[in-house]
């Protein structure tokens, strides 16, 4: 069996880490934004979609992959929209090979940019897994300053699949969200599975249970610990348009599903740290 390699490569020219398992499973994530861009399982195909018009351009996010979202979701307060931690450039602290994994860890750290508009000090790690048919995003946050901070987070996890439209995700019923679409109202989920068939914009509330994304071929299971709240978007055709740094139709081939603390944000006292994680299991 091939060894399990975590190594610096390039990706659309920008520099990046590939992760390989013995078996064949690979990540590649971007210094920039520590944006995970790639995921294949092992024997498997390509599970993260990325838009082929997407760029690695500074101060400016990827659309798709993997973004991180901090220290703010969304327009849910004064920053850029979802923060600034996917358009800033991480440092890599750690890169590591087992038996059967390959790993690697991220760092971004306040600086004189971060300051001017969140007056914090602190550390944001990211650590990317890969095994076999699983990969594991975990975020870490430390408070190293003197007064407490507060954020709100995601891993806006861009879903490739085959039709949107065919799509059954499991694991919402009962939930209440924010319809984003519609005002914020708040509505309870009543469906057996949740299907994609118009412009949609939730964050569900409080999700205790795995979710599961059925395709007509295959599925995916997505866990999430200490990231309570599911962000569930699709801009349709309606919404796509306004999107120039993704090709029309590709509406049809993306479902993000992101793992977030956003409904109560996350306070932090000086020296305490904070952890949230996004697994998915390939099946
Ligand atoms: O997480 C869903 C969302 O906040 C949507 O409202 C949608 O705008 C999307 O993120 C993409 O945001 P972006 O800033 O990457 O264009």
């Amino acid at each position: 069996m091939p060894q399990a390699l975590a190594e610096d490569t390039l990706y659309r020219n920008a520099p990046a880490i590939l992760l390989r398992a013995p078996d064949g499973a690979t990540a590649t994530v971007l210094l920039h934004g520590g944006h995970v861009v790639s995921w294949t399982p092992a024997g498997g195909q390509e599970r993260l979609y990325m838009s082929e018009l997407a760029q690695v351009t500074p101060g400016k996010a990827m659309r798709g992959g993997v973004p991180v979202i901090f220290p703010q979701f969304s327009d849910r307060g004064p920053l850029p929209k979802h923060g600034f931690a996917r358009t800033l450039v991480w440092e890599k602290t750690a890169a590591r090979t087992g038996d059967d994994y390959a790993m690697a860890s991220l760092c971004l750290k306040d600086s004189e940019a971060t300051r001017a508009i969140w007056p914090h000090a602190f550390t944001l790690e990211l650590s990317v897994g890969v095994t076999s048919h699983r990969l594991d995003l975990e975020l870490e946050v430390c408070n190293l300053g003197d007064s407490a901070l507060s954020f709100t987070t995601a891993l806006h996890t861009y879903l490739k699949v085959k039709e949107v439209e065919e799509v059954q995700l499991e694991g919402l019923n009962g939930h209440m969200y924010t319809d984003c679409m519609k005002n914020k109202v708040q509505r309870t989920d009543t469906g057996v599975f949740l299907a994609i068939d118009q412009e949609t914009d939730r964050v569900y509330h409080d999700v205790k249970r795995p979710l599961l994304m059925r395709e007509s071929h295959s599925a995916l299971g997505i866990n999430a610990e200490n990231m309570p709240d599911v962000i569930v978007w699709n801009p349709w055709e309606t919404g796509i348009k306004n999107f120039s740094d993704m090709p029309p139709k590709d509406f049809r081939r993306m479902l993000c599903i992101e793992a977030g603390a956003v409904e109560t944000p996350v306070t932090l006292e000086p020296g305490a740290s904070w952890w949230g994680r996004q697994t998915l299991v390939a099946m």
